[in-house]
């Protein structure tokens, strides 16, 4: 089976695959030992966003940034600007990859979340299983839920 990789695509100079060892060899500078210094529910080390996004290079036209869960179909796009300083990609934890049981291969994490539905950077848009994080000119696909039922059968679905 191929190792797990997370796709960064659409308006980049410099489309790219990412495996375990890209991320951990991304600068020292960026990476983010124990992310439950911010969440104390989550755990792990990652990687700054920004570290990702130097990589690919978003062209001047990428205004949205879209982050694909493809195991369970869920979707996130969120102003590049608004999120670019303020997120991390966690890759590792006790120095292996995550596993489906961590929410792994991949997790976004936002430093400093809102409340659930309250702004577009909410608690809602830490995407688990993270596949592909897509840059795009418009808003892309977007499919957190808006009110607290449509929460509550969501959460429901999770094991
Ligand atoms: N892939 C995926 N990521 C997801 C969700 C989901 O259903 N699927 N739910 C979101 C919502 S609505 C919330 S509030 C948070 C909850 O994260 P937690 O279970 O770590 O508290 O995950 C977000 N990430
Ligand atoms: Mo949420």
């Amino acid at each position: 089976m191929d190792e797990p990789a997370l796709t960064v695509d659409g308006l980049v100079e410099n489309p790219s695959r990412l495996a375990f060892a890209d991320l951990a060899a991304l600068p020292a500078g960026h990476q983010v030992e124990d992310v439950s210094r911010f969440h104390p529910k989550r755990k792990g080390d990652g990687v700054a966003l920004d570290a990702i996004l130097d990589r690919v290079r978003p062209r001047p036209e990428a205004n949205y940034l879209t982050l694909h869960a493809d195991r369970d179909d869920f979707h996130v796009s969120i102003p590049l600007q608004a999120i670019r300083a303020e997120a991390i990609v966690v890759y590792r934890l006790g120095g292996r990859p995550l596993g489906p049981a961590e929410c792994g291969p991949f997790r976004f994490l936002i430093r400093d979340p809102s409340a659930c539905h309250t702004s577009e950077l909410d608690d809602c848009a830490n995407v688990k299983y993270l596949s592909r994080i897509e840059l795009t000119h418009r808003r892309g696909r977007d499919t957190r839920p808006q009110t607290d039922e449509q929460h509550a059968a969501l959460h429901q679905n999770e094991s």
